[in-house]
């Protein structure tokens, strides 16, 4: 190697070549995974940077926009990426797009705290995009530049960028189009984006975020705006449900963490508690969460024995029996975050349980000390949890003892040949006569099928003991062989899962929806793992058959299908299917059983954004957003095969 100063400088591109090409190579590394969440990821990166702005004081309004030709527009008006010339001869704006870590932490001191790790920034989503252009608005001019996978295809005058125009104000305007390549899919889910975006509004109060997408016939555009953050929040999270107290917000702050809280408590047999660290959220909670959990139950224990509401004999109610309807959310800011495990999703610094502690300790006291009646309507609400949890661990007990659950004893199921539990499949069907059709169809050798009549029981609201003297919810425990467990208990075990694929199969109307709707929320509260370790599926038949005067048949899918098919040909007659009742055996294997030709929803619950949505809408008192929720969702269908 030779010393000149060119030389140096080929050298540090090739460095900076290789960051990129590492990502390209292992994109889950970066961005988690290469699936549509993945992709999603994507936008949020940007979104996360113009944040950054947001939080060092420069930038109060972020545009996004999923533009009709597939790609994303993340607008903002921070103080722009930096275009001058860096010290390794081009502009900085290419080292920041180019350069693994570098993004947004590029000047270290301009944010007193950031996204951490999970900031990785701007040039991931440049190495993972087909081309990206970037304009950035500083000092009056409008600077240019753009890259194709990753890498300049601009060439510079003494390293600095072209400027295509005048501008007023200051800002970076980055359009990218996912490489699909790399990715398993590249249509942006809308839903998911505006939720996180929404989020992203509540924890910034002083934040506009706008949402557009243009890719459909109908435009849709979105403003998020919430003056009153992270209450505002709760309030809009509990909206569907009766309200037991008002919704309380405080904030503090404790050897340099800022900590900010705010609960309320609804008519409802669950908790929600989120996480947030320097406005990211933290699905598998952490450090901030045990320091909150920890001193509302001390406190809450503490009160119901001065209020004689626990005696002394009584044991002290536990953490869940105390936040038993609670919703809350926790937001912190960290000036170094610390993140356990593969997913980086559970805060770790032991920090933030004592500063959240003393912040929440502190704050509660003054708060219920004056709000006596919230107080007690809160205790009422553990006094009930506790009732439930004792009756359930006897229920339990009894019927643990009482019954010996064995694979054959379940008269309706008609089993698969197999017992290579990673080949085989079982599917829920609905009803007695598709349940023989598919009986029928079914290749027995992996695939079993479990009839079920009419309509199970509703968990959301029965005691344990209710749903376990349910026939139907018997024999599917039975069937699965793994047993049931409230939320994330011990009796659960999936490792004994019996099945790969656990399919539903119902009608596509407002009962076979309903049915789903009763087993997936069967599933979420007393067999989580199902879901949570992607076991199951919803079938898909097919809506219409089409016979055209000439040619073969064809099933469609869906109306976006049929469209498609109309557009195609001239002369078919349509067929409608109204329910898996009306196909023959041989039409169920073609359309609804034949791995290599049905399609499956696989159910996600992609983290506690979904599932807080899922388990209201799920298990909400209202019937309409349930039925969209499953409809949703049916028409984001995934080919299987
Ligand atoms: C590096 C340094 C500075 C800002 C940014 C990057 C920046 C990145 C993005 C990505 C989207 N919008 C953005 N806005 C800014 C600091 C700028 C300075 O010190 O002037």
């Amino acid at each position: 190697m030779n010393n000149t100063g060119k030389t140096a400088y080929d050298a540090a591109s090739i460095t900076v070549l290789e960051g990129l090409e590492a990502v390209r190579k292992r994109p889950g590394m970066y961005i988690g995974s290469v699936t549509s969440k993945g992709l999603n990821h994507l936008v949020y990166e940007i979104v996360d940077n113009a944040v950054d702005e947001h939080l060092a004081g420069y930038c109060d309004r972020i545009t996004v926009t999923l533009e009709k030709n597939g790609s994303a527009t993340v607008s903002d008006n921070g103080r722009g990426i930096p275009v001058n010339m860096h010290e390794k001869g081009v502009s900085a704006e290419r080292i920041v797009m180019t350069t693994l870590h570098a993004g947004g932490k590029f000047d270290q001191n301009a944010y007193k705290t950031s996204g951490g790790l999970h900031g990785v920034g701007s040039s991931v989503v440049n190495a993972l995009s087909a081309f990206l252009d970037i304009e950035v608005r500083r000092d009056g001019k409008v600077y240019h530049d753009r890259y194709e996978r990753g890498e300049p295809v601009i060439p510079l005058e003494k390293g600095l960028l072209p400027v295509i125009g005048n501008a007023r104000g200051t800002g970076t305007k980055i359009n990218f189009l996912p490489d699909d390549t790399i990715f398993e899919k590249t249509w942006f889910k809308e839903e998911d984006i505006k939720s996180r975006l929404h989020e992203t509004a509540y924890l910034n109060p002083k934040l506009t975020i706008i949402f557009k997408d243009l890719r459909g016939d109908a435009p849709d555009e979105q403003t998020f705006h919430e003056p009153e953050g992270i209450i505002g929040f709760v309030r809009d999270l509990n909206q569907n449900e009766e309200a037991v107290s008002d919704p309380v917000f405080f904030r503090g702050e404790s050897d340099g963490i800022e900590v900010e809280v705010a609960f309320q408590y609804v008519n409802e047999f669950h908790e929600n508690v989120l996480g947030f660290c320097n406005n990211i959220y933290n699905s598998e909670g952490g450090t901030h969460l045990t320091g909150f959990k920890t001193v509302f139950t001390n406190i809450m224990n503490t009160y119901a024995r001065d209020l004689g509401i626990l005696k002394d004999k009584d044991q002290n109610f536990t953490g869940s029996d105390i936040r038993n309807g609670m919703t809350a959310v926790i937001s912190i800011k960290h000036p170094d975050p610390r993140f356990e495990g593969q997913t980086k999703t559970k805060l770790d610094n032991q920090d933030a349980v004592k500063a959240v502690s003393k912040v929440a300790g502190d704050e509660l006291v003054l708060y219920f000390d004056r709000h006596l009646e919230e107080l007690k309507a809160i205790l009422s609400c553990a006094e009930k949890a506790a009732k439930i949890r004792k009756s359930e661990e006897k229920a339990k007990t009894n019927m643990l003892s009482k019954q010996k659950y064995s694979f054959d004893s379940n008269g309706k199921l008609a089993n698969c040949e197999s017992r290579d539990a990673s080949k085989c499949e079982i599917f829920i069907v609905e009803g007695d006569s598709a349940g023989g059709s598919a009986k029928t169809a079914r290749d027995r050798m992996y695939q079993a099928i479990l009839p079920i009549r009419g309509k199970i029981l509703n968990v959301e609201k029965a005691t344990i003991d209710k749903v376990l003297a349910n026939a139907e919810i018997k024999s599917m425990i039975n069937a699965f062989g793994c047993g049931f467990s409230e939320g994330y208990g011990n009796d659960f075990d999936i490792s004994k899962l019996r099945y790969d694929k656990i399919i539903i199969m119902a009608d596509a109307d407002v009962d076979g929806a309903h049915i789903s709707t009763l087993l997936l929320t069967l599933f979420y509260r007393f067999m989580r793992d199902l879901i949570t370790e992607g076991h199951v599926y919803i079938a898909m038949p097919p809506l219409y058959k089409a016979l055209p005067s000439r040619g073969e048949e064809e099933y469609l899918y869906d109306d976006k299908a049929l469209s498609r098919y109309r557009k195609n040909h001239k002369n078919f007659t349509l067929q409608r299917y109204k329910g898996l009742g009306e196909m023959d055996a041989e039409q169920l294997w073609e359309t609804t059983l034949d791995p290599k030709r049905r399609r499956l929803k696989l159910v996600e619950i992609e983290d506690a954004r979904l599932a807080s949505a899922t388990t209201e809408l799920l298990m909400g008192n209202e019937v309409p957003p349930r039925r969209d929720f499953i409809y949703r969702h049916a028409h984001d269908a995934d080919i299987d095969a």
